[in-house]
C-alpha cells in the first residue's frame, strides 16, 4: 500500500476552497469549509469507486439492487472518513489545517431521504454491504425535500419544508448518460406478429425522464465502494417548441411540472398507506428507472442474453412499495426482450424478493383499480394476468375452497389490487424483520400463503451498523471496547461478546459509567443549547427516540411521568431519585393524535419543569428535529432505553438494539426484536413488562376489553385521566386533551376505547419503571447490567442481518479487492 499524501490532501482542501469560493480557506466559514473538505474527501474515494465496479464486473459478481422508497443516510462527511483506510491521517490534515471536524460534520445537513426504522434500515444494510464486500446497488428517489424538519411552536409541532439540496451535495455525481424513460397513462394496443404472436403497445403516454445521481457507500477500511442511487425527475421535452408554437404553451408546462411533481418530497406518513396517485407515480417511476437500468447493464456485460438473469442480479422489495417491480420485471423481459410470459415468469420470481416490515392494517398498500390501470395500463395488465394465472393454481391445488382461498388471497379483489400479495406471489423469497414478528405473518397475517409457500418464508431479524452507532457515535466507548478486546468488533461483532468478563470488573465498570457521564454531559450541553433547560447528568436519562405513533405508546410514557408529578406534589417528604425524560419523536403531518400527544408532553413539561416546588426531581424534554444527526448525540447518553409497543404491533424496532449497544437497559414489552434482545442479554438484565402478544390478540378478539373498568377502580389512574379534561395541563383550554381523553376511554359503538392496551398495561409498566429506578441506584449493579447490554448486542449487528440474506435469498460472493 502507498503511504497517504498528507500534503497533497492539504493542498486539494485549499484549492477546493479556491476553486469553490474564490476565497481561501482561512475565510471561510463553516458550511464553506465544509463543502471543500467534502470534495476533497469525494477525490479520495473516487479511485476505488471506479476500481470496486470494475473488478466486480471483471469477477462477474451478482449484484444486489436495495429497492427503497426510503433511504435515511444521515450526514454522509464523517461516516466516509471513517470507513475511508486512511482516516487517521486525514483528521491529522483536518487539524493541521487549523479546522474542526465536528464542526464541519454539523454543517452537512442529514440526508433525510427516509420517515424511521424502514428507511434507516436501508441505510445500515448498505453500509454493511460495502463493509462485507459484497456489489450493492440501493435504488430510491432523489427527493427535493426530504422528511420535514420539525419546529416545535408553542409547544406544537410545526412542518418546515427541508431544502436539503440547496447547497448542493459534493458526494453526488449526475448520470446524465444513464438516463431512462418512464410512461404514465395513455392505453394498450394488441398487435398481431406475422409469427402469429401478440405485441402490446403502449400508446397515448406521457414520458417523463428520469437522470439518476449516484453517492458512494464506502466500506470499512477495505476499499470497496457501493451505490446508492436516486433518480431525480425530467419532463421528456421540457420546452416542447412544437406545443409552444400550437398554442399549447399549457400542455408543455404541465408535463414539466407533472415531472417536478414526482420527486418534490417524500410522504411523511409512517406505517401509514395514504393512497395517493402521486404516491403511485413515485413508486412506478423509480422502479421503472431502476429496473430497466439493472436489465439493460446485466444485458451488455452477457453479450444480450437475458435468460441466466436471476443468477447474477437480485432485486430486493423492501416492503411493498417497490412492489411493481415485478409487473415491471416482466414487462421489460417480454416487451423490450421478446421473451415468453413463462420465461419471464420464471426469471422474475427468481429474481425478486419481499421483506414485510409491519402488520399494521392502515399500512397496507392497496390501490383501487381504477387508478392504477389509469395510470399504468400495461403494468395493470400485466399484473391482472399475474392474477388469473395464480387464481388458477388455488384452484387447482383446493379444489374444495378455492372460492374462499381466492377471496382471501388474489392480487386483485374488491376492486382492488393488493401489492403484498403481489410481492409474494413475485417473489422467491419472503421474510419478516424480526423472529416473532415472522412467526405472527406465518400464523395470521399471511397464513394462507405461507400454507401454499412454505418454503419462500424466513426470519431475517433486524439490525443496526456498529461503525455509525458505536464507533462514530460514541468515539469514547468504542475507544475503551477497542483497548479491552481489540478492534475486530468494527467489522465483526460477534467480537464483542468479549467485554462480559468486564461486567463484574470494578475498575472496569467504573471507566464504562465515567464514559456514559461524559456522554450524558454532552446530551445536556446539546439540550441546553436547543431547549434551554438545564438537566441533571446524574438523574436517569430515560430516552424514547422513534416516530410518534399511538401503538409505540408515547402516550403511555407521559401518562406515568404525570402520575409521578401527582405523586412527588402529595409526598414532598418521600425519597425521588432525579429523572430526566427525554422524547424525540415526529408526527405525520395529518395525524391528530399523534401531533395531540407531542402538545401533551410540551404542556407536561411546561408544567412540571417550571415547578421549584419540586426541586428539579423531575424534568421532561422534548428534542425538536428528532433526526439521525442528533440520534447520534442522544443515544450514547441514555440509560433507559423505552421499547413499550404494545405487544405484536412493532415489527422490530431498531432503536431498541443502538440504545443496547450503547449500554442502555431496555425497559420494554416482549414485542418486535425485543423478545430477542431479552434473550441475548438475560431477562433480569432488563425490565419487561405487560401483556404478551399472544394475549393482546386474544384480546383483540374476543373484545372483552372494558378500559373503563381501570378507569373505575383505579383511584391513580382515574387522577391522571382527569387531568387530561380538567385543564391541569392546559388551564387556557381545559378541553385541550380531550381526544386523547377520549381515544382511552371513550365506548361509542364506532370506535374502540384504547386500542393499544396503554390503560391495560399501565399499572405494569409503572412497576417495571419503579424497578429500573432502583436498581439504577445500584451503581455498581447497573453497571455490570450496563457492560452486559453492550456486551451482549453482537448478534443485532446489520452484518449478521446481511450475511443471512446473502446465505438464504441472495447467493452473493464477495468482491476481491
Ligand atoms: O418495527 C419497525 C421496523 O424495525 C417497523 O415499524 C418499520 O420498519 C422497521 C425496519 O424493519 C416500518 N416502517 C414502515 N413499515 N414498517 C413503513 C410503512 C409505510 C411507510 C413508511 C414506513
Amino acid at each position: 500500500m502507498q503511504k497517504f499524501d498528507k500534503a497533497m490532501l492539504k493542498k486539494e482542501i485549499e484549492n477546493n476552497a479556491r476553486k469553490l469560493f474564490r476565497r481561501e480557506l482561512t475565510e471561510l466559514n463553516e458550511k464553506e469549509a465544509f463543502h471543500a473538505v467534502a470534495a476533497a474527501i469525494q477525490n479520495q474515494i473516487i479511485d476505488d469507486w471506479i476500481l470496486t465496479t470494475k473488478r466486480a464486473e471483471e469477477e462477474d459478481r451478482k449484484r444486489v439492487y436495495y429497492l427503497s422508497m426510503e433511504f435515511l443516510m444521515g450526514r454522509a462527511l464523517g461516516n466516509n472518513i471513517l470507513n475511508l483506510s486512511a482516516h487517521e491521517e486525514i483528521k491529522e490534515v483536518i487539524e493541521e489545517l487549523g479546522l474542526n471536524l465536528s464542526a464541519l460534520e454539523d454543517a452537512e445537513p442529514d440526508w433525510a431521504l427516509g420517515n424511521g426504522g424502514l428507511g434507516r434500515l436501508a441505510a445500515c444494510f448498505l453500509d454493511s454491504l460495502a463493509t462485507l464486500g459484497y456489489w450493492a446497488c440501493g435504488c430510491g428517489i432523489r427527493y427535493k425535500y426530504g422528511f420535514f424538519k420539525q419546529q416545535i411552536v408553542d409547544g406544537y409541532q410545526k412542518e418546515v419544508a427541508d431544502d436539503w439540496l440547496k447547497d448542493g451535495n459534493p458526494f453526488e455525481i449526475r448520470r446524465a448518460e444513464l438516463a431512462k424513460e418512464v410512461r404514465f397513462g395513455g392505453w394498450v394496443e394488441t398487435v398481431q406478429e406475422a409469427d402469429g404472436r401478440l405485441r402490446f403497445v403502449h400508446k397515448g403516454y406521457q414520458s417523463v425522464e428520469a437522470i439518476p445521481y449516484d453517492t458512494p457507500v464506502v466500506g470499512y477500511d477495505n476499499h470497496i465502494v457501493d451505490t446508492l442511487r436516486v433518480w431525480d425527475a425530467k419532463a421528456k421535452e421540457t420546452f416542447s417548441l412544437d406545443e409552444f408554437d400550437k398554442g399549447n404553451y399549457q400542455k408543455a408546462v404541465e408535463s414539466a411540472n407533472m415531472a417536478r411533481n414526482i420527486v418534490e418530497v417524500l410522504y411523511p406518513n409512517d406505517n401509514h398507506y395514504a393512497g395517493k396517485e402521486l404516491r403511485l407515480r413515485q413508486q412506478y417511476f423509480f422502479i421503472s428507472a431502476s429496473v430497466q437500468t439493472a436489465v439493460d447493464s446485466y444485458v451488455k456485460k452477457h453479450d444480450g442474453d437475458v435468460k441466466h438473469l436471476a443468477d447474477k442480479l437480485a432485486f430486493q422489495l423492501n416492503d411493498t412499495h417497490p412492489t411493481v417491480a415485478v409487473a415491471e420485471l416482466m414487462r421489460v423481459l417480454m416487451d423490450d426482450y421478446h421473451l415468453t410470459w413463462d420465461e419471464a415468469w420464471e426469471i422474475t420470481v427468481n429474481t425478486c424478493a419481499y421483506t414485510n416490515h409491519t402488520i399494521m392494517a392502515e399500512a397496507l398498500e392497496k390501490w383501487p383499480i381504477e387508478l392504477f390501470s389509469k395510470l399504468l395500463p400495461r403494468i395493470y395488465q400485466i399484473v391482472e394476468e399475474i392474477n388469473r394465472r395464480f387464481c388458477e393454481d388455488v384452484r387447482k391445488k383446493y379444489e374444495g375452497n378455492a372460492e374462499a382461498k381466492i377471496a382471501k388471497m388474489a392480487i386483485i379483489y374488491d376492486g382492488q389490487v393488493k401489492m403484498a400479495h403481489l410481492a409474494i406471489i413475485g417473489s422467491h423469497a419472503v421474510n419478516g424483520v424480526a423472529a416473532l414478528h415472522t412467526e405472527i405473518l406465518k400464523k395470521q397475517e399471511l397464513k394462507d400463503f405461507y400454507e401454499m409457500y412454505p418454503e419462500k418464508f424466513s426470519n431475517k431479524t433486524n439490525g443496526i451498523t456498529q461503525r455509525r452507532w458505536l464507533l462514530h457515535a460514541n468515539p469514547e466507548l468504542a475507544e475503551w471496547v477497542t483497548e479491552k478486546i481489540g478492534d475486530r468488533w468494527i467489522t465483526d461483532l460477534s467480537q464483542i461478546e468479549k467485554l462480559a468478563v468486564y461486567a463484574e470488573d470494578k475498575k472496569a465498570q467504573s471507566e464504562f459509567m465515567a464514559i456514559k457521564r461524559h456522554n450524558k454531559e454532552r446530551l445536556a450541553r446539546y439540550i441546553f443549547e436547543h431547549n434551554g433547560i438545564k438537566v441533571n447528568v446524574d438523574s436517569v436519562f430515560d430516552v424514547m427516540v422513534k416516530r410518534l405513533h399511538e401503538y409505540k405508546r408515547q402516550l403511555m410514557n407521559i401518562l406515568h411521568v404525570m402520575y409521578l408529578y401527582n405523586q412527588i406534589k402529595d409526598h414532598p417528604e418521600r425519597e425521588f431519585y432525579p429523572h430526566t425524560f427525554i422524547f424525540g419523536a415526529k408526527a405525520a403531518a395529518g395525524y391528530k393524535t399523534a401531533k395531540l400527544t407531542i402538545k401533551l408532553i410540551n404542556s407536561v413539561a411546561e408544567v412540571i419543569n417550571n415547578d421549584a416546588s419540586i426541586k428539579d426531581k423531575i424534568k421532561v424534554v422534548f428534542i425538536e428535529d428528532y433526526k439521525v444527526s442528533s440520534a447520534e448525540v442522544i443515544i450514547p447518553a441514555a440509560d433507559f432505553s423505552e421499547q413499550i409497543s404494545t405487544a405484536s404491533k412493532e415489527a422490530s424496532g431498531t432503536s431498541n438494539m443502538k440504545l443496547m449497544l450503547n449500554g442502555a437497559l431496555t425497559i420494554g414489552t416482549m414485542d418486535g426484536a425485543n423478545v430477542e434482545i431479552v434473550k441475548e442479554v438475560g431477562v433480569e438484565n432488563a425490565f419487561i413488562f405487560g401483556m404478551s402478544s399472544d394475549e393482546v390478540i386474544e384480546l383483540e378478539h374476543n373484545r372483552s376489553y372494558k378500559p373503563m373498568d381501570i378507569f373505575n377502580n383505579d383511584q391513580e389512574i382515574r387522577r391522571v385521566l382527569m387531568q387530561l379534561v380538567n385543564g391541569f395541563y392546559s388551564p387556557e383550554d381545559p378541553e385541550l386533551f380531550r381526544p386523547l381523553y377520549d381515544s382511552l376511554l371513550n365506548t361509542k359503538e364506532s370506535d374502540v376505547a384504547d386500542r393499544y392496551f396503554i390503560l391495560k398495561d399501565l399499572r405494569a409498566y409503572m412497576q417495571a419503571q419503579e424497578e429500573a429506578v432502583k436498581h439504577f441506584q445500584d451503581r455498581e449493579w447497573w453497571a455490570r447490567a450496563a457492560i452486559l447490554n453492550t456486551a451482549h448486542a453482537g448478534k443485532f449487528s446489520s452484518d449478521r442481518t446481511i450475511e443471512e440474506y446473502v446465505k438464504d435469498i441472495w447467493h452473493l460472493d464477495k468482491i476481491e479487492m
